[in-house]
């Protein structure tokens, strides 16, 4: 362990010059190196089985200050800056975030990344290096406004490499070239994350907003991540990107295993391979393709790959499970074709059932079914969503393969969102249990000897409350917006989709504007947090965050109901927005439509941090409940079963609800009438208002009631007995440990991978 004096030494000479006397950029830069240097010597040599973990998305974060605290360097460099005038918080500002995921998807591989790292475990990652990732978002005239996020540019973490794969794009050859970020485990190994790119990107080509030449594959492959689809060129792009991934890796990973010892005949002694979601389904054709190429036939090499690679389901949204027209694959890919349909005719000798055909009677391929019958583990990601893929959605292979189905509820990584972003609360936690926690999450348990003890709760909604400042501060420097940390701060920040219910929130503020103009104020006041992404082509997500930027400004002009209730939109959402905003939420806002979140993160880092969940028995919501127990949640809404039920009936009709209940109508007809159109634009409002009531797929208007009464029994508990409040706070926190990504990872090792050292 480096003292600050040595870590001074280290500074002054990568830099040549005087701490004092450095750009923050170039204490960065300097860090960097020294922190890529630190991470390579806990490269450690592979025995046994080594995981691969291929995703299109991980959303890792800065990673500045994540390295430093898992490498046990954090404090040291920050007394060290502050010895120096140096602030650790403009210097992580000079970090750019990477923009290489979405959302939950992308942020668990991150997590399970930083896991496998931890636990010692030897697990890279493979995926993209997008040029742009995932839009910037910015609100002009209150409507989502879209701009590439040029994140690569100054020094960044991925370094690129001699390594590169030769891969055939509609039959012409496109080299890939492998650029590796170095995973460092908190006090554990070095993994990778490697990512494949091509030299021949061009940036120049990007248009208007995000519009670029879709077909100039030489220049565009790695521009995006999630390339606007609604059209043939920009669903052939996400082929030929998902091939770009999966071939590369695939060569690297029989390369790497061959060198290690393999003679591919043993190879799931030296690999696994965990598929997340549908994007990387073609490794399997792939590799069994490579296989053949090296001499092995077609069933052993399908046995191979069958029981080298798993499949991870992270939706049972009908559009989000991928499926090609077969002439899209014959375009991209035709060396992949005579392989799925081998494969195809493969399950037709296994099963009668149709349903579960890779080539259906339309010549569409299903990814998932080939993931299914050609991996030996299927895996939910909490225990409801895991249920709902063997009894409804996914039942027909439920019945074929019943040993292969296993849940895995997710985690997140407690270094990131509790060490790293609440540096406060994780003091008083390490004083009150000592360290242990922050490897075995589990000891949290151990704060519940202090839950009645009112000198920990205190310091408890202390913490709290300097979060709060610290995010107003934050929204003033970033959005000029002012806040009023003594409000209580309800937060829904995830990607935005109707799904996800934030127009089930948007109504409840409607009602609550009513409310406060007709002098019944709410028993605190609150201030409504937003953060979410719409996809660019989805059109009625994009009116919700119009309405909800609308109705901002509504509330803003009224000085009666500014008072009582605030609404802000954080612009451009990401990870860096995430770790100040978690810290500071009283109430964690997770009011999916039950049976349609599959299992939600944002949950679990809510209440790590203390806040408490209101919230539908959907997705992991389910096992929190079954953790704190129901006086520490607010539970409400249907059931998932009520919901699949109603689905199956084809009987719910949002009009009827419309008309029969005054308080949806008043609502609903708020949306248009003249306080909105002033600020807002006709045409959104009134497309979302005939949405709402001629559609509703997701089922807000049957929730909206009960919805109301707990959120305002939850803002009445808030503002009657903080000192409850906190201990409740407190035992959500106590319970947080099985959502640990340590634990998710643990068992998918343990029932899954079987890695070796
Ligand atoms: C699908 C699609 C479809 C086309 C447009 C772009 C796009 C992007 C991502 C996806 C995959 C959707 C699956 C997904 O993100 N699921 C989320 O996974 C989280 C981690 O398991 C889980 O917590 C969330 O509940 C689940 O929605």
């Amino acid at each position: 362990m480096k003292s600050a004096k040595e870590m001074e030494m280290v500074l002054k000479e990568v830099c040549g010059k005087e701490i004092e006397a450095c750009t923050y950029e170039e204490l960065y830069t300097a860090l960097l190196q020294y922190v890529e240097e630190e991470s390579r010597e806990k490269v450690a040599p592979v025995k046994g089985c080594k995981l691969y973990y291929i995703s299109a998305e991980f959303l890792i974060g800065k990673l500045l200050s994540n390295n430093l605290i898992n490498l046990g360097l954090y404090d040291t460099v920050k007394e060290c800056l502050e010895a120096h005038g140096k602030s650790m918080a403009e210097l992580e500002e000079t970090e750019p975030e990477p923009s290489l995921g979405n959302g939950g998807l992308g942020r668990l591989a991150a997590c399970f990344l930083d896991s496998l790292a931890t636990l010692k475990l030897p697990g890279d990652g493979i995926g993209l290096r997008y040029h742009c990732g995932l839009f910037h978002q910015n609100f002009e005239n209150g409507v989502q406004n879209e701009t590439p996020d040029f994140w690569l540019g100054g020094h960044d973490w991925a370094q690129k490499t001699e390594k590169t794969y030769t891969v055939s794009l509609a039959g012409k050859d496109y080299t890939a070239r492998l650029y590796q970020i170095a995973v460092t485990g908190y006090e554990g190994r070095t993994n990778f994350l490697n990512l494949f790119d091509l030299d021949t990107i061009d940036t120049e080509i990007i248009g208007e907003g995000i519009s670029f030449d879709k077909t100039d594959i030489e220049k565009n492959l790695t521009l995006f991540l999630y390339p606007d689809d609604s059209d043939d060129a920009g669903r052939l792009l996400r082929i030929y990107q998902q091939y770009l991934m999966v071939s590369a890796g695939a060569q690297m990973i029989l390369e790497e295993c061959e060198e290690r010892g393999s003679n591919l005949h043993d190879l799931p002694e030296y690999a696994a391979i965990q598929i997340n979601d549908t994007h990387p389904s073609m490794v399997i054709p792939e590799l069994i393709r490579l296989l053949g190429k090296r001499g092995i036939e077609f069933e052993e090499a399908a046995r191979i790959v069958t029981k080298v690679c798993a499949y991870t389901n992270h939706t049972i949204l009908a559009e989000a499970l991928e499926k090609w027209p077969r002439h899209y694959l014959e375009q991209v890919v035709p060396q992949l074709m005579p392989i799925i349909e081998k494969l195809d005719a493969l399950v037709r000798s296994r099963t009668q059932d149709a349903s579960t055909a890779i080539i259906d009677g339309n010549q569409v391929v299903h990814m998932a079914h080939m993931d299914i019958h050609f991996t030996h583990s299927t895996n939910g990601v909490a225990a409801l969503h895991t249920e709902i893929l063997k009894n409804s959605e996914l039942r027909n292979f439920y019945q074929l393969y019943p040993e292969k189905f296993n849940n895995k509820t997710n985690g997140i990584t407690f270094r990131r969102w509790l060490l790293e972003c609440n540096p406060e609360l994780t003091a008083m936690i390490e004083r009150l249990i000592g360290p242990g926690f922050k490897k075995d999450a589990s000891e949290l348990e151990k704060l519940m000897n202090f839950v009645d003890d009112d000198a920990v709760l205190e310091e408890l909604a202390d913490i709290k409350r300097d979060n709060k400042k610290a995010l107003a501060d934050w929204l003033k420097h970033n959005q000029n917006v002012t806040v009023n940390p003594d409000s209580m701060f309800a937060v829904q920040s995830k990607r935005l989709h109707e799904y996800k219910r934030q127009q089930l929130n948007l109504l409840y503020l409607i009602h609550q504007y009513f409310e406060i103009r007709a002098g019944h104020t709410p028993a605190a006041p609150v201030t409504a947090v937003f953060g979410a992404k719409a996809a660019p082509a989805y059109t009625i997500a994009k009116d919700i965050i119009h309405a909800l930027l609308t109705l901002s400004k509504v509330c803003e002009s009224d000085p009666e109901v500014s008072k009582w209730l605030q609404i802000v939109f954080i612009e451009n959402y990401n990870v860096t927005a995430a770790e100040k905003l978690i810290p500071a939420c009283d109430l964690s806002e997770q009011i999916s439509l039950a049976s349609k979140e599959a299992s939600g993160t944002g949950n679990m880092k809510f209440m790590l941090n203390g806040a408490l969940t209101l919230g539908t028995m959907d997705g992991a919501n389910v096992e929190i409940a079954e953790k704190v127990g129901e006086e520490n949640i607010y539970i409400f809404g249907q059931s998932s079963a009520q919901v699949i039920r109603r689905y199956s009936h084809g009987d719910y009709c949002a009009r009827e609800w419309y008309e029969i209940d005054a308080n949806i109508r008043r609502a609903i007809n708020f949306l248009t009438g003249e306080e909105m159109l002033k600020y807002g634009r006709q045409e959104h409002l009134e497309r979302l208002k005939n949405e709402l009531i001629g559609k509703d797929w997701f089922q807000t208007l049957p929730d909206f009631n009960a919805y109301i009464v707990r959120k305002n029994q939850a803002i009445a508990d808030y503002a009657q007995d903080p000192k409850d409040w906190a201990r409740r706070a407190l035992i959500n926190i106590s319970r947080a440990g099985f959502f640990s990504s340590d634990r998710t990872i643990a068992e998918y090792n343990e029932e899954i991978w079987h890695l070796g050292e």
